[in-house]
């Protein structure tokens, strides 16, 4: 009788329970993405789990559950190296021990510090193991997450939309609507990935957004992300940002590192900064920009507030040029004319 299941039998479920991982439809910050799948020996599957937010039971645990007995002797395939931590729950490695699952197959090694080491404890208990299967996948599946953990910070997107001349706002200050209705529904979609949006003093001010996601007709959606404001002057009371629509703070500070780690005690993984021009100057002079995305309208201006203040750059040779890693065309709705979106990665290039 085989004790394991076959290579292939193993890779299927490693697929399968990244599909499993991928079944909320969004990120669940603070927490990954996880998936799971028992084989038996035979490499028929014995159950699957995967793990639905904060709280709730890691992908381990839900497929445990739903195996009973069935668990002992089994092979567990599951996207993140198991967790060795009591945090909300847990902790998995123990739970996969008591079990009685012999094998472990695990894709991305846990990058988190408090949670990590639980490849080890298997090991220990004399459970085969064996990691990186599809890690690449599984990584790319929580890249937000994994970056944040490694830095130790929410993982920073800057958004910004423009004229065609680089500008956010016309010189009266009026800014609505420089981007087509396709691009400002994408930014919204854009918003409902993060869990927080951060903008300064100064947008309240003047702009008065009200940072909620809304849907297409213009409807709030269930879960907000939190609406941050940055910096240290007073501000009225009546600004929309601290509406009860969603939940709001002050971060009363300047340094873009200072906020990230507030946040980051906050437990937030993933901040969308969405203006304005100071603000975004002070966290790409900082290096704390992992993303950006520029939304792109057919608009000429010729006068008005750029994107972003001065960077301190006085000669070509020292630009900023992030790497393009998508460009998308956002077609027209009702007429309108077709606006262009960029992600980007802001390293220099040394070229
Ligand atoms: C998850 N879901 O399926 C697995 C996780 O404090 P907790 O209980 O919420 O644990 C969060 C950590 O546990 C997480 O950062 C990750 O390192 C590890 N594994 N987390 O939310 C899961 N397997
Ligand atoms: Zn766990």
């Amino acid at each position: 009788m085989t004790e394991a299941p076959s290579f292939t039998a193993e890779y299927a479920a490693m697929q399968r329970a990244l599909a499993l991982a991928a079944t909320p439809g969004g990120p669940l910050h603070p927490n990954p993405l996880v998936g799971c799948v028992l084989l038996a020996p035979d490499g028929t599957v014995v159950a699957e789990g995967y793990h639905r937010g904060a709280g709730t039971p890691h992908a381990e645990a839900a497929a445990l559950a739903a195996a009973g007995d069935r668990a002992r002797g089994a092979t567990a395939v599951v996207t993140l190296e198991p967790c060795n931590h009591t945090g909300r729950t847990g902790p998995c490695a123990q739970a996969l021990v008591a079990a009685g699952v012999r094998r472990v197959v695990f894709a991305q090694t846990d990058p988190n510090p408090a949670a990590a080491g639980g490849a080890a404890t298997l090991r220990a208990a004399g459970v085969e193991v064996e990691g990186g299967l599809l890690a690449d996948d599984a990584r790319a599946l929580n890249r937000v997450w994994s970056t944040a953990i490694e830095l130790q910070r929410p993982f920073v997107t800057w958004k910004l939309a423009t004229s065609l001349d680089g500008r956010s706002a016309a010189a009266d200050g009026t800014s609505r609507w420089i981007s087509s209705r396709a691009a400002r529904l994408d930014a919204h979609r854009l918003r409902a990935l993060c869990d927080v949006m951060l903008v300064g003093t100064h947008t309240v001010a003047v702009d008065d957004p009200e940072l909620t996601v809304r849907d297409e007709h213009d409807r709030p959606l269930e879960r907000q992300p939190l609406r941050v404001v940055m910096g240290e002057r007073d501000l009225p009371e009546d600004r929309r940002v601290f509406n009860d629509r969603a939940p709001s703070l002050q971060l009363r500070t300047r340094d873009p590192g200072a906020a990230l780690a507030e946040l980051w005690r906050h437990e937030k993984r993933h901040v969308l900064l969405e203006g304005g021009p100071t603000l975004a100057a002070a966290f790409l002079g900082a290096g704390l920009v992992d993303e950006i995305v520029a939304y792109v309208a057919p608009v000429l201006l010729g006068s008005g507030a750029g994107a972003v203040a001065d960077l301190g750059i006085t000669t070509i040779a020292d630009a900023v040029r992030p790497e393009v890693t998508d460009v998308m065309v956002l077609p027209g709705i009702d007429g309108e004319e077709p606006n262009v979106r960029l992600v980007m990665t802001p390293h220099r290039k040394q070229d």
